[in-house]
């Protein structure tokens, strides 16, 4: 309870899962617990019910649900929210129970699931169940399989939970516009027995995508590939924290992807094993070792290793865009262009333009004002300077000794004596080219290698 007790210190959940049993056990339908916090909330331990081992969901919670008559119940309220997308800037979004993404849903292979839906949206909705096995009316596709929800009603959902895995939740109703102002979930569907598939740590999280241009709150829902904030559960680094793992511990993560295009994930210091994908688990012989693993629109992976290398891991989406926050892509290229003069005369015209680099654009030496609500492209610092990365990033944290459940930031790794990268100070030997290769002269010496007073140098000649 301690470590729980620490997550939620400073965090906005307004009831937790035995206030709404007592406060809303005779009405009839539950109340809907709101969260205003983007930390990561910690596990929920399930009060009653089936035992399972809990989840975490990266900045985000789970949903607490009632108890009624065998059957859980859940409220899920959809709504107009602001999300954090990291500080220094936050977006008009649409979500459930205070945030988008809205809570993760938990339950037990085999739980029968009465949801309640209310809509205070100002446009109808409905709820999809992604990757349930369930009636064909509860399937959520406005149109098809129900009416609408409209604007002020509640829908109810009920089904059985069938298979254990890993499952979304989303709108199929004006999905293009929905999806695009954050209305999505997670769900997980713990096995019936909970030593099956068992880890120490298991998070959970959804990608999405949002174009929002600088000084703007709301996303352009028009956008189809251009988006300019690639996030983690709506949060782009370093707004996103970081998976804290105790070495050694056996570590699984769930993805899901509800963008408009693939992203192949990446982990550093790490092999891992594809276990999960959208139609459950992978038998133990099928599984195949990874450490990248993409996932495609509308998917689920579940990947698992065991965290036996300590330091601070890099994982990310390897597109090199995905970890950029909000940029320009029609930004031409400079590098090699002299701009000295340019620059200068642009800026008697337009104050505090900034040249892009024409020695590339690390952030390092690029610093200008930020037009309001926005971010820059690369905003963290490490213990080296800044970390040239954002969007679809975080790091797993390995560290020795941490206790059970306990995911507070363990601060920076601190490196075993010479076990880090370090500036070589010694003389370096002379470049020498392969033999044979085209291009080297009778003499053998380099000759697209130009060194100072040497043989290939032009002058004197
Ligand atoms: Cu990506």
């Amino acid at each position: 309870m301690t470590s729980r007790r620490n997550f939620l210190a400073g965090g906005g959940l307004a009831l937790s899962g035995a206030a709404l049993v007592t406060k809303a056990g005779a009405a009839a339908v539950p109340e809907a617990p709101q969260q205003g916090s983007s930390a990561t909330a910690g596990p929920l331990a399930p009060p009653n019910g089936r035992p399972y081992n809990p989840v975490v969901t990266l900045n985000g919670w789970t949903l607490p649900w009632r108890m009624k008559d065998g059957v859980k119940e859940f409220h899920l309220v959809a709504e107009p929210v602001v999300r954090e997308i990291a500080p220094g800037m936050k977006a008009n979004l649409w979500g459930y129970n205070g945030q988008s993404p809205g809570p993760t849903i938990e339950v037990v292979e085999g739980d029968r699931v009465r949801i309640f839906v209310t809509n205070k949206l100002p446009e109808n909705t409905s709820i999809h169940w992604h990757g349930q096995i369930l009636p064909n009316g509860m399937d959520g596709v406005a149109g098809l399989t129900q009416p609408g929800i409209a604007p002020g009603k509640t829908y109810v959902y009920e089904f059985t939970a069938r298979y254990a895995g890993t499952f979304m939740y989303h709108p199929h109703g004006d999905e293009m516009t929905q999806m695009a102002m954050g209305m999505m979930g997670f769900w997980v569907t713990h096995p019936k027995d909970p030593r099956q598939h068992a880890v120490d740590r298991d998070f959970v999280f959804l990608l999405n995508a949002y174009d929002i241009d600088p000084g703007n709150y709301t996303p352009n829902v028009n956008t189809m590939l251009d988006f300019n904030l690639w996030t983690i559960n709506s949060r782009a680094f370093p707004g996103i924290d970081p998976m804290v793992v105790r070495k050694d511990d056996r570590v699984r993560i769930r993805l899901g992807n509800l963008t408009m295009t693939n992203h192949p994930f990446h982990i550093h210091g790490h092999r891992f094993e594809v276990a999960g994908t959208d139609g459950g688990w992978i038998p133990r012989a099928a599984r195949w070792p990874e450490v990248t693993v993409d996932i495609g629109v509308g998917q689920m992976r579940a990947i698992e290793f065991v965290a036996d290398n300590p330091g601070d891991w890099a994982f990310h989406c390897h597109k090199t865009h995905h970890t950029m926050n909000a940029m320009g892509h029609q930004v031409r290229t400079m590098i090699g262009v002299d701009q000295k003069g340019l620059a200068q005369k642009i800026n008697d015209l337009v104050p505090g333009y900034m040249a892009m680099g024409d020695k590339g654009g690390s952030m390092g030496s690029m610093r200008m004002a930020l037009p309001e609500n926005t971010l820059p492209m690369m905003d963290g610092r490490g213990p080296f300077g800044p970390i040239e990365m954002g969007g679809m990033f975080t790091m797993i944290k390995v560290r020795e000794g941490l206790a059970r459940g306990d995911y507070r930031d363990p601060g920076w790794y601190r490196h075993p004596e010479g076990t880090v990268a370090r500036e070589w100070t010694a003389a370096a030997p002379d470049t020498v080219r392969a033999p044979g290769q085209a291009g080297a002269s009778e003499a053998g010496a380099p000759a697209a290698t130009v060194r100072r007073g040497g043989h290939g140098e032009h002058g004197g000649h």
